[in-house]
């Protein structure tokens, strides 16, 4: 190279490349230049690259310029320019840096383990026929979506809008207290009226009490809910010694992704009752937060991004506030909608929910059947 250490206009042998890496990685950028006489000046978005300790470092080994970024953030991400410089002259290249949030959550990639391990479940007392959960929340959150989906995915065949309401429904399709039950296994849905809050009146769909009833077993099966008053112990239906086969042994509540900001403080104080009472009684609750891709379109174009969306997280982060559920309560799930065919991403995330599900419900018969033993 004859004019490696000459006074030659500075050029470059090698440009600096683009980089995708994930957060927590450790970015080198590098360059070659024709000569060893130059200075380099490093530039972040168009400004000069302000040196941070333990974060950037510059290096330069003859005719090499490389930088390296360590403990890569998203705030890392940027155009990066590098331009060389001497006497003769000055030349410039740039390369794109993009950081990939690393997934925040493992996703089951294969539904027939958990299908399998579903499908062989014992509940931890013979006592106890079948585990029964509530699914509560606003109308139009995807209750009864995620029924179908739950279905689907157990009885092999669609169910697409056989009990779901359209999107513009103004007014709760469900006011039966109506079991679901999902194929052969042991395991039923009740999925309670919505909860209404129209326009500055009052509160409406099934009644707070109405609900303690349910948790407690007092509520029969195909009960028509009222609005103007609770079931009472006088009801002929009324369920006066229930047993653990009436009551419920886990609360979904039911969010959807795309209304969150937009609920009510009304039907969200409601909700918080509602878990607040479930509490008193130790049943365990977790949140579904459904219709997430209506707001991520990584997500929407492929579930399996999902736990790499920043939107998701976020709106799990604003879920969690709200409702004051820890997040890992959370269960981001998508419903079958306007899909013709089985998606397997879609069923492995409504499996992983339903596996928590029914593991809490069974520890909360584990629980009842300890308490069951002392009292013998
Ligand atoms: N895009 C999308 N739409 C959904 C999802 N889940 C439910 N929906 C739609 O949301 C609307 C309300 O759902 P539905 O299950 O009837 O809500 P419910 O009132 O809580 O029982 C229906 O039009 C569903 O098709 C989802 O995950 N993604
Ligand atoms: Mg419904």
């Amino acid at each position: 190279m004859a004019n490696k250490n000459s006074n030659a206009e500075p050029d470059f042998v090698y440009v600096l490349a683009d980089k995708t890496v994930k957060t927590g990685d450790n970015v080198f950028l590098t360059c070659e230049a024709n000569t060893s006489n130059v200075t380099a000046k490093w530039e972040k978005a168009g400004h000069k690259l302000q040196c941070v300790e333990g974060k950037h470092k510059l290096s330069t080994n003859g005719t090499r310029f490389s930088l390296e970024i360590l403990n890569a953030k998203p705030e890392d991400e940027a155009n990066y320019t590098v331009t060389l410089q001497n006497q003769s002259g000055s030349s410039s290249c740039s390369a794109t840096i993009t950081v990939e949030i690393k997934d925040w959550r493992k996703m089951e990639k294969k539904q027939e383990p958990m299908i399998k391990a579903l499908k062989n479940f014992k509940i931890f007392s013979g006592e106890v026929k079948e585990l029964r959960f509530l699914l509560h929340g606003p109308i139009g959150a995807g209750k009864s979506s995620t029924i179908n989906t739950l279905k689907s995915i157990f009885e092999g065949h669609q169910f697409i809008n056989c009990l779901t309401g359209s999107d513009s429904t103004g007014t709760s399709l469900t006011t039966k207290y109506e079991k679901f039950s999902i194929g052969p296994l042991p395991f039923v849905f009740y999925d309670v009226m919505g909860l209404e809050s129209n326009e500055g009146k009052q509160s409406r769909g099934v009644r707070i009490d109405d609900i303690v009833n349910a948790f407690k077993g007092h509520i029969p099966d195909n009960y028509k809910f009222r609005e103007d008053m609770p079931m009472i112990e006088e009801h002929r239906d009324y369920i006066i010694s229930p047993t653990i086969n009436n009551k419920i042994h886990c609360l979904v509540s039911v969010i959807p992704a795309d209304r969150l900001s937009m609920m009510s403080e009304d039907v969200i104080n409601k909700m918080r009752n509602i878990r607040a009472e479930a509490s008193k009684l130790g049943i365990p609750q977790l949140v579904f937060m459904t219709r997430v891709d209506r707001v991520c379109e990584l997500t929407s174009e492929d579930l399996g991004k999902i736990y790499q969306s920043k939107k998701i997280r976020e709106k799990i982060t604003m879920c969690s506030n709200k409702l004051g559920v820890t997040e890992n309560c959370i269960f981001p799930v998508k419903n079958y909608h306007d899909e013709i065919r089985g998606n397997e991403q879609l069923n492995c995330l409504a499996l992983q929910a339903f596996t928590q599900i029914v593991y809490s419900a069974n520890d909360y018969i584990k629980n009842w059947s300890s308490k069951q033993k002392q009292v013998e």
